[in-house]
């Protein structure tokens, strides 16, 4: 047998490897979210100065009659990185006849998770979860009993983690799955006070600091690593050019460190770009998704106009 690039962390340590080796180090933020990551998100979730999640869940509940009628009958609702569960319960419980939920996310574990709670609340659903990373376009599951058509569900703002050029990308990738007569309903953080994108990102409790230096003790942890987490610094800025928050973790000290048994060094104040967070305007979202050939039917917002859900046809 040869030796094989089949070790479960080989493409976790070739993502890390690649990112540190760049004149601009960065780390992939799809890796922020292991047990402890999750655990840190779902507190961030609740902090007052962390608008987005309480504004969508708000906007949701207010609307989420409005946005099943634009749906319309005998869906599937394939949601985009399972069961966020009360949201997609609000949507659930509104929509029209709907014929089956298809949860897409990487994660296994996450991902029957979901399917259960949602199949064991929804019995006349087919739950037909999808186990695969959503940026590649993928192919539907057979249904058992044929839907009228896709309607893909990707709240949250997960989009904005995406630079608009791959942004664009998993829109037209959403555009194919749903196919023909298919539509999208998204939840996308907008742009508001830079003091309060920056308060949302550089909470006073730490919080935010502690789910990005969680990266750097799972790189330790499943990597063989040996970053001291008392050497960086979590930053959030708002970048006006790209109207969007960088996170960063700012090394505090020139020194080294070693993932893997391959040195990394650091100079005194260099950063790890670790997530960019979009904030959009409506119409510069909505020139996002004309280039994925998507059309925005309608929009949904809070009074503040800080958050907003769209549904999106092909
Ligand atoms: C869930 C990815 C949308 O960008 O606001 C929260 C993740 N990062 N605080 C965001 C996050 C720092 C969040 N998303």
């Amino acid at each position: 047998m040869t030796a094989l690039a089949t070790h479960p962390n080989q493409q976790f340590l070739s993502e890390v490897r690649a990112g540190l080796s760049r004149p601009q180090k960065r780390l992939p933020c799809k890796y922020f979210y292991d047990q402890r990551g999750s655990e840190l998100f779902d507190q961030i979730c609740e902090l007052d100065e962390y608008y987005p999640t309480r504004t969508e869940l708000t906007i949701t509940r207010r609307y989420a009659a409005e946005m099943a009628e634009q749906i319309g009958p005998r869906a599937a609702l394939v949601e985009y990185g399972s069961g966020s569960s009360l949201k997609t319960r609000l949507l659930l419980d509104e929509l029209i006849d709907p014929i089956a939920y298809v949860p897409v996310e990487i994660c296994e574990s996450h991902l029957v998770a979901a399917a259960e709670r949602i199949g064991k609340r929804y019995p006349l659903i087919d739950v037909l979860p999808v186990c695969t990373d959503f940026t590649q376009a993928f192919a539907l599951p057979t249904f058992p009993r044929m839907p009228s058509h896709a309607a893909a569900y990707f709240p949250g703002s997960t989009i904005g983690n995406f630079p608009p050029e791959a942004a664009r990308r998993l829109l037209a990738s959403i555009r194919q799955t749903v196919g023909a007569g298919g539509g999208a309903i998204l939840g996308i953080d907008l742009q508001k006070p830079v003091k309060v994108l920056e308060a949302a990102y550089n909470d006073a409790a730490g919080v935010t600091a502690a789910f990005n230096l969680n990266l750097l003790e799972r790189i330790n942890r499943e990597l063989d690593a040996n970053f001291s987490l008392d050497d960086f610094e979590h930053r959030a800025d708002y970048d006006p050019e790209h109207g969007r928050i960088d996170m960063l973790l700012v090394a505090q000290r020139e020194h080294e460190v070693e993932i893997a048994g391959e040195p990394v060094r650091f100079r005194r104040g260099e950063t790890i770009h670790t997530e960019h967070s979009h904030k959009y305007t409506l119409d510069g979202f909505t020139r996002l998704a004309a280039r994925a050939g998507l059309t925005v039917r309608k929009a949904w917002t809070d009074p503040r106009d800080w958050f907003a859900v769209v549904h999106l046809v092909a």
